[in-house]
């Protein structure tokens, strides 16, 4: 993950619904295409009103909303350029189209067909970044460099499966190879999930039964909403949306779910600190981190320094109210710096440096 946000990039199909989706997401319209948006978190709210420090302060999210292209224009410079938008990306999220009967070029609308294509332009652009690689890989080859060896024999592998139109997600590289092919910020690696954009009415609709059963056979994730919709929920007051939201019979706004699929996709969870007079503020880390990792991501001085993570989970912190009440029922535990986190541990750290 980036160092501070989350960043999550819509891609999809030309008038697939992009930036409605964006706006969506962020909150009404506005200018730019990044936008950072506070991750939902009530139990921070419920710290928040138990310690009433001065800053409540949520985790972030990035979403950006970027141009599309025609697989068919993925060509040298343009391939170069869709990777270069899109190499900061955490992970990517495909807009589908459900709302329209008729695709843009007149054809019967098929947002499994639309969702290939997606994929496909990611593929081609890895295709053509992979070729490229090999080329200079060779030079260094025949200078003898060892790493170079290794990293020609991967792109090798790597170049059917492109070949095949298949993405490389599918390869199931290991950690260790992930990490040599990271400066090429290749596409098809990139975790997704899928935004299913459903028409309005009504409101709630499910995906498209096909486009539900594709996306899980590939692994991935689906949220459905309308995205016109719900950036018209976005720009409203907040009293008015709870109102319009019954109005459409809808229990969720978009937001909430597609961060929480965001969270699911990439195996993030929330840990939160809380209890001195400035704020309580909630971090994500990948499941399962160590607690010196995730002291880590608050301040390199709290890894370098850990001495133990003083750890109560919300759910036990929540039945008693405050540290000293939790530490009387024994619930306060002492972890030390292998101790994997948990989503919803309240920490507090202590170092010494
Ligand atoms: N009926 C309906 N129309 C929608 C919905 N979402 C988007 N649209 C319309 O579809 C058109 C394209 O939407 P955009 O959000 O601009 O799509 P985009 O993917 O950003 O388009 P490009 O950036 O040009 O590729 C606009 O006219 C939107 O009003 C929806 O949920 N329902
Ligand atoms: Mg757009």
């Amino acid at each position: 993950m980036n160092a501070n946000a989350l960043q999550v990039y819509l891609i999809g199909r030309p008038l697939s619904g992009k930036t409605t989706t964006f706006h969506a997401l962020t909150g009404g319209d506005g200018e730019g295409h990044r936008r950072v948006t506070d991750v939902p978190d009530p139990r921070l709210d419920y710290l928040f009103d138990v310690f009433q420090p001065r800053r409540r302060t949520p985790a972030e999210i990035i979403f950006c909303d970027i141009f599309a292209l025609k697989a068919a224009e993925l060509t040298g410079r343009q391939a170069d350029r869709f990777t270069a938008a899109l190499g900061d990306a955490d992970m990517l999220a495909v807009v589908i189209n459900c709302f329209d009967e008729v695709a843009p070029d007149g054809r019967p609308a098929d947002p499994v067909h639309d969702l290939d294509a997606v994929v496909l332009e990611l593929v081609v652009a890895d295709l053509s970044a992979v070729e490229r690689r090999l080329e200079r890989v060779a030079k260094d080859v025949k200078r003898g460099l060892k790493e170079a060896i290794r990293e020609q024999e991967l792109l090798q592998r790597c170049l059917p499966t492109l070949e095949a139109e298949q993405p490389l997600s599918v390869l199931g590289l290991t950690a260790e190879e992930q990490r040599l092919l990271r400066s090429l910020a290749l596409l098809s690696l990139k975790p997704a999930l899928v935004l299913a954009n459903v028409g309005e009415a009504p409101a709630g609709e499910a995906p498209p039964a096909a486009l539900a059963t594709y996306a899980q056979s590939k692994g991935l994730r689906l949220v459905s909403f309308c995205a016109q919709l719900e950036a018209e929920i976005a720009g409203l007051e907040p009293t008015e949306q709870a109102a319009f939201l019954a109005d459409y019979g809808i229990a969720e706004p978009a937001t909430p779910r597609v961060i929480r699929a965001c969270y699911e996709t990439l195996d993030l969870i929330s840990f939160l600190t809380a209890g001195g007079p400035d704020e309580v503020r909630a971090w994500a880390v990948p499941r399962d981190c160590r607690a010196q990792t995730a002291a880590g991501s608050i301040h390199s001085d709290l890894e370098r320094g850990f001495i133990r993570a003083e750890t109560v989970n919300y759910e036990e912190f929540s039945q008693h109210g405050s540290f000293e009440a939790c530490r009387r029922a024994g619930v306060l535990r002492l972890e030390g710096k292998d101790y994997a986190v948990q989503d919803g541990d309240i920490i507090t750290f202590r170092f010494n440096v």
